[in-house]
């Protein structure tokens, strides 16, 4: 039986209206923040953590454990920051969201501002997007005229300030810490954790940092109650959540769905891969997170499945790549996206993804050995759990993976002097 779409955040996207406050009210926006403004702050911390909510933007932490992990006793303003730097290859939800109903994440940061009492809340945005920054900014402005957003909101006495932070396009950016470094000015680059920024966060103060889908969610769960989100999707990897399908697929796009869904159904629901075509691989969760093959089809796309199986939900971008593709083209790609994005601050990651690069791009060429593929499995052993942030663990997934599942079509590239490929059959080169 094929699992049915679950359209919540996305179920008003087709309204010329939907980015506006007005639009949104006309579907029932705002009423979850009548609801929420009526309860408990403390309350609605545990209606997040028994709805089993996960971070959406990747590591899939519990969200209501994380707002629980605020001290209590720090007399420091509390800040909430929205991670709407969506930079991973592949990901490509939070833009669509914000682009589509920006009043759904504004509610949401209402929402878990108030749950987590802070009356200062950031939403930090990649700064290549600036339509979708002028769209969160037009939206704050009509919150804050209708008494939204500012003082007293509604009445409820609960105050709060929304900033939308325009990043400068560092993928680094989008690993939380580095995102706090950029936000107070200085250059991005990770911090030592411990502290947690839900400890010592923005301004050394307790910060909350969700993305952009977790929070946009939380409305949701307000309005239709934990139960209801965890009736959706697996007993530890609850409710619903964009899968956003790209590459070689008749009909790419955001398809929202419950947590354990599988490729196969969404396949069956996007017009299948482009015709006349077979599925080669397919990244899961974005390009950090290990490639899979065919024979991953009917794995259920819920975090404890994925991990199984040996690679990671990620962000649930499935970019899906047909047999005209050359996995090492593919991969010398992505792996130099990472050598572009490390941010340099430790040498695993500086070093190993620029030799990465080279190695990569000798093997597509012909030029390789076998010697190469132990070379770049040795790279990645000394990135591996050795890189100061997940940019350069990431960047180890689809070298390691691809070598696990293509290992030959490596070794055809040397064995025959050249790719045996012809690219321009393969559309997602451009
Ligand atoms: C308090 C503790 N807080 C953990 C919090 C932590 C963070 C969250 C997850 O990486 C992944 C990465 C990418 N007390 C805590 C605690 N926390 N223990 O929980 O933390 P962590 O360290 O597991 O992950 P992370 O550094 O947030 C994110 C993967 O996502 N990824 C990348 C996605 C990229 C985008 C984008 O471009 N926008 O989303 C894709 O798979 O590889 O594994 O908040 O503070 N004891
Ligand atoms: Fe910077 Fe890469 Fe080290 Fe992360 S792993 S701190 S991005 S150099």
């Amino acid at each position: 039986m094929t699992t049915a779409l679950t359209p919540v955040l996305s179920a008003n996207w087709d309204r010329a209206d939907a980015p506006t406050l007005e639009g949104y009210r006309a579907t029932g926006g705002y009423r979850a923040l009548r609801t929420a403004l009526a309860m408990e702050p403390d309350a609605l911390v545990e209606t997040v953590k028994s709805s089993g909510l996960r971070g959406r933007g990747g590591a899939g932490f519990p969200t209501g454990m994380k707002w629980g992990f605020l001290p209590a006793d720090n007399p420091n303003p509390r800040y909430l920051v929205v991670n709407a730097d969506e930079s991973e290859p592949g990901t490509c939800k939070d833009i669509p969201l914000m682009m589509a109903s920006p009043h759904t994440l504004l509610e949401g940061v209402i929402i878990s501002s108030y749950a987590i009492r802070s009356n200062q809340a950031f939403i930090y945005v990649r700064g290549e997007v600036l339509h979708v920054i002028r769209r969160l900014r037009r939206a704050v402005e009509e919150a804050y005229a209708e008494g939204l957003l500012g003082t007293d909101i509604l009445g409820s006495g609960f105050d709060l300030d929304v900033v939308v932070h325009a990043g400068a396009g560092a993928y680094i950016c989008g690993e939380e810490t580095a995102l706090l470094d950029s936000l107070e000015g200085y250059r991005g680059q990770p911090r030592l954790k411990p502290p947690f920024p839900a400890v010592a966060g923005l301004y050394a103060s307790p910060t909350v940092v969700n993305n952009v889908e977790s929070i946009a969610t939380v409305p949701s769960i307000v309005a239709n109650g934990a139960e209801w989100f965890t009736s959706m999707g697996t007993e530890k990897s609850a409710g619903f959540g964009f899968f956003s399908l790209s590459g070689h697929v008749a009909r790419p796009g955001q398809y929202e769905a419950p947590l354990g869904v599988t490729l196969r159904e969404l396949l069956e629901m996007a017009g299948g891969v482009r015709a006349g075509h077979e599925l080669k691989f397919w990244t899961p969760g974005g390009s950090s997170t290990p490639i899979f093959t065919d024979e991953h089809l009917d794995t259920p796309l819920d975090f404890e499945s994925v991990g199984a199986a040996g690679s990671m939900l990620g962000t649930r971008a499935l970019q899906i790549f047909d047999e005209t593709t050359c996995v090492v083209r593919a991969v010398g790609r992505w792996i130099a996206f990472y050598a572009h994005e490390s941010c340099g601050k430790c040498t695993p990651c500086r070093e190993g993804n620029f030799w990465m690069v080279q190695v990569l791009d000798r093997l597509e060429a012909g030029e390789g050995s076998e010697a190469d593929l132990e070379k770049l499995l040795d790279i990645c052993d000394n990135l591996l759990g050795r890189s100061f942030c997940a940019l350069g663990d990431g960047a180890t997934s689809p070298v390691m993976s691809s070598i696990k599942y293509f290992r030959q079509e490596y070794i055809d590239h040397f064995e025959q002097g050249g790719c045996p490929f012809d690219h321009a059959k393969s559309t997602v080169w451009g």
